[in-house]
This record gives structure tokens, C-alpha cells and sequence, in this order.
């Protein structure tokens, strides 16, 4: 998977995409990276990229052109269409289908929005998809990037390797209807730590009745911590 990210402050992604499960995905060559500076297709002595809003809001707002001559740019350096994604606080929230459904896609371009936003007109020509990552305020795109790459990534077939991937389909993870649920707890060695002891049906060899117990703790928690979760239409 190719993955361009448009923003006005690569500096602050390069290590991450360097480090970690991301830059392991590179590294093996199951992504690529490429980082766009938008003031690089700014035009005047100044390579302004943003301006003050009409309509006498305070802030600072993305103007069109830079970022317009950014995207037709970088489309052009390789052969494959890209989706086009907008990281925006007024996206539609990722959740784990989105993710699913992205990490599907040969090519990905990401825009980081800074200031307060982009001017309308060049997100109505561009017509990304827009994400958010949740509802709280960052002070720009460039977080929320990382979050996408690092959740579609990491479901690239060979970057996590087989037993993992088979185990996050199959195994964890979802109840009786094929939804989604919060994991039970994990325990391990020792047994009794400072008297708090294992749970005896873990260490009890019965397979069917750890099933049981794992199941129980799963859908208890998930009723007590995130019954939206068990919701008929809940977005997992
Ligand atoms: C004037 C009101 N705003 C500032 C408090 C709006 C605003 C503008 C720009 C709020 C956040 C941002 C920058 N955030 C993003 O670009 C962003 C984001 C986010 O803030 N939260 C969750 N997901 C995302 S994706 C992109």
C-alpha cells in the first residue's frame, strides 16, 4: 500500500513512520511513506498557505490553492488512483469497519488539516473522504493521520504475521450476533500475586468452561463499559 500524507508539518510524522509497527510495515515493504509539504506548492516570497476567514471568525484558514496543487501533484507521482481522505474534526468517526474496509485500498491520500480548517471550496473539489478520529479537539490533522496509518497497516497481510491476524478474526473479540466486544482480563504468572489469586477456572485445564467464563466477562464488561457496543446498529 502506497500512503501520501499531505501536511504543513511533515518534521512532526517522519520518526513515527520511522518507529514501531509502522515503520516495521515499511521496513518489509507492505507500505510506503511519503510525505508532502504543502508550502512547497505555495507560490508567493512568503509561501503562504493560509489566510484570515471571511465572515470575521477568529483563526486562520487553509487557502485552496497550495493545497489543491499539492493533491493533483502527488496523485501524479504514481500510476494508481488514491483515495483521498480528509483528517477533519467534522469527518465521520473511524471506527474498526472503516479501517477494514481502507486497508483493502492500494493507495491512500491523507490531507492533515491545520489552523481552523480548510476553505470549503477546496474540499468540494477534492471531495475526500472525511475522518475523524473522536470527539475531542487536536490542534491539527497530523495525530489523527497516525492513527489511520497505524490501524489500516497493521492489517496488511505479513505485517503482523499469520497467528495474530487469524487470532483477531476468529478468536477475541466478538459475541454470539458477530459483534464486537471488549476483551476479558488477561492474566499470568504468578498465581497468587501479593494474594490476589488467577482465577481457579483458568488454571483448571476445562476448556469449555474457560470459553464460558471468557465469554461472560466479555459481554459483562462490555454491558457495564460500553453497552453502545450492543446496540443494534452500533458502528463495530
Ligand atoms: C473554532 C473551533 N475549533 C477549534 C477549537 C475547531 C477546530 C479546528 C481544527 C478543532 C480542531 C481542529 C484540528 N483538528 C483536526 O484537524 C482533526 C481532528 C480533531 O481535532 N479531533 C478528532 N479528529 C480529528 S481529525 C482532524
Amino acid at each position: 500500500m502506497r500512503i501520501d500524507i499531505l501536511t504543513l508539518f511533515p518534521d512532526a510524522l517522519a520518526g513515527t513512520l520511522a518507529s514501531s509497527m509502522i515503520g516495521r510495515a515499511a521496513a518489509g515493504g507492505f507500505a510506503s511513506y511519503h510525505l508532502h509539504n504543502v508550502r512547497d506548492w505555495a507560490r508567493d516570497k512568503h509561501r503562504t498557505v493560509d489566510d484570515r476567514p471571511f465572515g470575521g471568525e477568529p483563526g486562520m484558514v487553509m487557502t485552496c490553492q497550495p493545497l489543491h496543487d499539492a493533491v493533483t501533484a502527488v496523485e501524479a507521482l504514481d500510476d494508481r488512483p488514491a483515495t483521498r481522505i480528509l483528517l477533519s474534526p467534522q469527518g465521520e468517526r473511524l471506527g474498526q469497519s472503516r479501517v477494514e474496509s481502507l486497508a483493502t485500498h492500494d493507495r491512500l491520500l491523507l490531507i492533515a488539516g491545520h489552523y481552523e480548517g480548510v476553505d470549503e471550496r477546496v474540499i468540494e473539489e477534492i471531495d475526500p473522504l472525511e475522518l475523524s478520529v473522536g470527539d475531542y479537539v487536536l490542534s491539527g490533522g497530523e495525530v489523527p493521520a497516525l492513527v489511520l496509518i497505524d490501524a489500516v497497516v497493521r492489517l496488511l497481510p505479513g505485517v503482523l504475521g499469520h497467528a495474530d491476524s487469524a487470532r483477531q478474526d476468529s478468536f477475541s473479540a466478538r459475541g454470539s450476533q458477530g459483534r464486537r466486544l471488549l476483551e476479558g482480563p488477561h492474566y499470568t504468572r504468578p498465581r497468587d500475586w501479593n494474594g490476589r489469586l488467577v482465577p481457579d477456572v483458568l488454571v483448571s485445564g476445562d476448556h469449555e468452561a474457560v470459553r464460558q467464563w471468557r465469554m461472560r466477562m466479555m459481554l459483562d464488561r462490555t454491558r457495564r463499559r460500553r453497552p453502545d457496543l450492543l446496540e443494534p446498529d452500533a458502528e463495530n
